[in-house]
Order: structure tokens, then sequence, then C-alpha cells
């Protein structure tokens, strides 16, 4: 018999149990559904998972006492849950699954996953929902799961019953890794996790990037060979190891401009990587910088369209008569592209690497966003990881940051601010060993500071740098981009972060996490240097 948990029949007494033993406690199956999806994560290679769990997740909770090899890691927020899982798949290159607990629990994390489906990262999301049978009385929890989780996810699944559960979490792990990642929902009923399972599900076979056909590597072979003036505008794993010095070598032989994406998702940068010149944000920059190209070819990325629309301006970038050409769309492997594009050309020249030369420390002086951006230069260490969501703090200053040591950069490619503290929490879970920086607004710290209260509970080596201009900067640029430019007190009252004025000290210690705040560049570089030495989790309020 598999049936486990006795249910209070419609009899049972109408006033509520003075204790918990006036009902008989549930039988426990040999194995629940909640334990052999854990089991099956684990099997398909999903070793960690951020949540945040509620009453329908219990079971799954409390498998995780039983089952070897999951971490468990609690956001306080579902939001800095979803932004983790992010950070995590963008370096482990394999998904985290995240506990949420139903609806709502889902909805509080949906920016987040929407960051994640921007950066085309695998997550596999677990979201409890009510029993089956409970669902139809509209209790207070109720809602449509699976039309929230539809907004953001590639795969949604609503498990029927305790002993499909498994199948489904190794569909779910499947459908996450297929290229170039996604984001698998399922949808887990309370009694299909608390009823008996017969066993965990085998993985299933990954369903790797395709490969481009020859037709797409001799196309843009012979754009390149057209003499045109051409540029390679990449994205994804093209902008990383093989594929980026690939690209490095098709520079070096056809003098072609190498591009990213304003908001790439992850980029290998510093010495000894090839510079790639990253897309301005504003179209008329945008425009100046793309003038002149005559052949775009496209590697796992689109041809490059405004952030926004704005009154007057263009809002596709590729020069008139240009002509853009995929070599390689999102789910195609662009860096065996580009190898075999680098070959077919002859491209036999060694890629032109960045030398290693720190950004010297500025003269002391107040903080400006330069200054911030070349003593981070000037102190990261090898290998860290830089995550970026300063906005108007970093695109003028992004350049300096190409002859420090190697690293990798992390940038907000969804748009929805309050992603990179818990990317930046993720990513560190992902890369023990590896230093990670998060460049960080103010602005957008607030939406998901919770994040540093998980760092300092799992001791992760992240500094974070507050930009405190106190302010949401880039709104009061973009009051004229759109020509909304009669603003008064009200309206600039709505992009002004002071009265009061955050302490960001205060609430960085609050959560556990050791802060300090600084006004000029020395005291910058003195904390920064401290930070770099130390482990753990820092912040560093720099005062703008
Ligand atoms: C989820 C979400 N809510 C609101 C916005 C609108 N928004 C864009 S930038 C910004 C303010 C960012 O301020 P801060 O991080 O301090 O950077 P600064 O503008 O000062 O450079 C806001 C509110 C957004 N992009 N995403």
């Amino acid at each position: 018999m598999n049936t486990v948990v006795t249910i209070p029949a419609r009899s049972a007494p109408s006033a509520p149990a003075s204790s918990a033993s006036d009902y008989p406690a549930p039988k426990v199956p040999a194995m629940n559904g909640a334990e052999s999806l854990l089991r099956t994560l684990v099997a398909s290679g999903v070793s960690v998972c951020f949540g945040n769990p509620g009453t329908s997740e219990m079971h799954f909770v409390s498998a995780l006492d039983r089952v070897k090899g999951m971490r468990a890691v609690l956001g306080l927020f579902e939001g800095v849950v979803t932004g983790a899982a992010d950070g995590y798949a963008r370096m482990a290159n394999k998904p985290a699954a995240t506990l949420l607990h139903l609806g709502p629990g889902l909805g509080n994390g949906l920016a987040n996953l929407h960051n994640a489906r921007k950066a085309e990262v695998p997550i596999v999301n677990i979201i409890g929902n009510h029993a089956t049978y409970h669902q139809r009385f509209d209790a207070p929890l109720s809602s449509d799961v699976e039309a929230f989780a539809r907004t953001v996810s590639h795969w949604v699944l609503s498990s029927k019953n305790s002993k499909n559960i498994a199948a489904d979490a190794a569909r779910a792990v499947q459908a996450a890794r297929m290229a170039p990642g996604q984001i698998a929902s399922l949808i887990l009923p309370a009694d299909t996790a608390w009823h008996a399972a017969d066993r965990p599900a085998d993985p299933l076979p990954f369903i790797g990037p395709a490969p481009v056909s020859d037709l797409a590597i001799a196309q843009s072979a012979a754009a390149l060979r057209g003499g045109s003036r051409a540029a390679i505008l990449l994205r994804g794993a093209a902008l990383r190891g093989a594929g980026l010095k690939a690209a490095g070598r098709i520079a070096a032989h056809t003098g072609a401009r190498l591009l990213c994406d304003t908001f790439a998702p992850r980029i290998e940068r510093g010495a000894g990587r090839v510079a790639v010149e990253r897309l301005p944000y504003r179209p008329a920059e945008a425009i100046a910088f793309l003038q002149g190209i005559e052949t775009l070819i496209l590697v796992g990325t689109q041809a490059p369209v405004a952030f926004f629309a704005y009154p007057d301006q263009p809002n596709e970038f590729t020069p008139a008569g240009c002509r853009p050409l995929v070599l390689a769309h999102p789910h195609e492997d662009g860096a065996a592209a580009l190898e075999a594009l680098a070959d077919t050309i002859g491209a036999r020249r060694r890629p032109i690497e960045s030398p290693h030369r720190r950004p010297e420390l500025p003269s002391n002086r107040q903080l400006d966003n330069e200054a911030i951006m070349r003593i981070v230069g000037h102190y990261l260490p090898d290998n860290a990881i830089l995550t970026d969501e300063i906005l108007t703090g970093g695109f003028a200053h992004y350049p300096l940051l190409e002859t420090a040591s190697a690293h990798d950069y992390l940038n907000l490619s969804g748009g929805a601010i309050g992603n990179m503290v818990p990317v930046a929490t993720g990513a560190a879970i992902a890369s023990p060993g590896r230093k990670v920086i998060c460049l960080q607004g103010d602005g957008s710290a607030m939406y998901t500071l919770q994040a540093l209260w998980t760092q300092a509970r799992e001791k992760l080596d992240v500094i974070t740098i507050i930009y405190a201009n106190r302010s949401y900067n880039v709104l009061n640029q973009e009051l004229q981009r759109v020509g909304a430019n009669q603003a008064g007190p009200s309206a600039l009252s709505m992009l002004d972060l002071h009265n009061p004025s955050l302490d960001w000290v205060k609430l960085s210690e609050g959560m556990g996490v050791e802060a300090v705040q600084v006004g000029t560049t020395q005291s910058l570089s003195h904390a920064l240097e401290s930070a770099v030495h130390a482990n753990g989790p820092r912040l560093i309020e720099a005062l703008l």
C-alpha cells in the first residue's frame, strides 16, 4: 500500500486540535515523492538549491537531511533566491534548483527569473502548491501558479502524483540544460511530495548546443574575404575561452572589430584575454560606434536595438546598408562556429591579447566613478569575478579594466534592477576560492539587499562596493532623453534617495557583513586592499 498520510476526514473534530497528538501521526513511506525528486536532482548534477520554503515545501525541506549531495542555501526573499540561481548558473554552467512557495513566492522571484531568462542560463524552479485535493477550496495562498510560471519559463509542468515526480524532475533538468540554457519550472502539489514514490529517476541526456551549418560558416567566410569593413557581435559562450580566442584569431587576420552587447551576461576580460568593445547604451553613441561597419556577423545574439524607444531617435542600430549575418543563433555552438570560421579563412596569427597593466591609483581626492573603477582595477585579484549594476557609474569607465588582472565580468542582462547582489552571491557559491567584487548602485541595491545576510551565513568571499550617489541618477538623465523635461520638485523627488539617507554601514552590519564608509580615493584604496586580503563578505559604502 502506498497511501502514507492520514488526512482528517470531513467528520474530523471541527474545533482546532489542542495538540499535534490529537491526530494520528502520518505514516512515513520508505521514500516519498519529495525525496525521489531530491535524489533525482542530485543524480542529474544539481547540487545547490537556493530556497525560501513554506508549508507546502516541508517534505522537500525534510528530505534535505536524508539526501547527501544537495547544498541548501536560504535566501530571505525570493528575488534573492532566483538572482542567486542566475549567478550560480552563469559561473557553474549548470543549473541550481530554486525552492519557492506557491504563486506568491514565485511572484516575488519573477524579476530575477526574467533577468536569468535574458541571461540564457539554466535554472530548475521547484514551486510548491496546495495539495491536489485542496486546490478547489481557494484557500488564502491559492493562485494560478502555472500562469505565474509561464511568464518567465521555457518549460512548465505540474506534477500529477508522487509516482511521476522523479521522472518529471529529470525532465525539468534536461529542459533547463537545453542550449543555451532555459528556465524550467516544476510545480509540486504538496500531496505529490508526501505520498510514496517508487524510486528516483535516472538523469536524461543533455541536449547541448546545435552545430552550426557549413553554409553559415561559408557565408561568414565569404563576407570576411570580400573585404568589407566587418564586425563580429558576440554573446553567450562565445565571449569566453575557445570562442573568444577564435574570434581574436579572426580579428587578427581580417581586421574585423570584435563587439559585445551592452549587457552581455558574462565575459572574460583583462590580462591575457582578447579585448572586445562594448556596445554603448545610448542610441546616439551606439549609432556612432557602429558607423562604417558594412558586415555585422552575429554570434549568439541579435542585431542591436535600443534599450528603450526615445522620441525621434532610431531604435535599430545597424548602419544603413550594413548586412547583418547570423553565424550562430543563441542555441547553436557559437564557439565552435568561430573556430571553424577562423580555420576556413586561414587565420593562423595568434590573437592579440591584453597586456597586464594594472590601472594606476588616482591621486588623493574625493571619490568619483572613474576613481572607483581605477581603484577596483588596481586591486582586482587574479581570476576574480566582477558584477556590474552601477548604471551611470559604469559605462564610461568600462575600458579601464581591459588590462587589469584576468577576470569574469557579469552584467545586468535583463534590465530589471535588484539583480546583482544576489547574482554575486550565487556566483560566489559556484566559484569557491575566487573573489567576487560586486559594483553596485545604491538604488538597485535596495531591491534585494537581503542577499548580504546569505553571504554572511554562507561565509562567501564577496566585496560589495555601494556607489552611494543617493539618487536614481540614470532616471534624472532619462527625464531629458525622453523629453519629459518639465520636471518640478515632485517629479525630482521621485528620483532622489535623500531624506532620509540610507546608512549602508548599519544596513550591512545588521545582516552580519562587516562594512565601512569611505569618501576619498585613499580611504577606498585602504578599504579595498584590506577587503581583498580578508576572507568572508565585506561592504564598502563609497560616498559620491
Ligand atoms: C525592476 C525594476 N524597477 C525599476 C526600474 C527602473 N530603474 C532603472 S534604473 C533605476 C535607478 C537605479 O539607481 P542606482 O542603482 O542608484 O543607479 P544610478 O542611476 O544612480 O546610477 C530605476 C529605478 C528597473 N529598471 N527595474
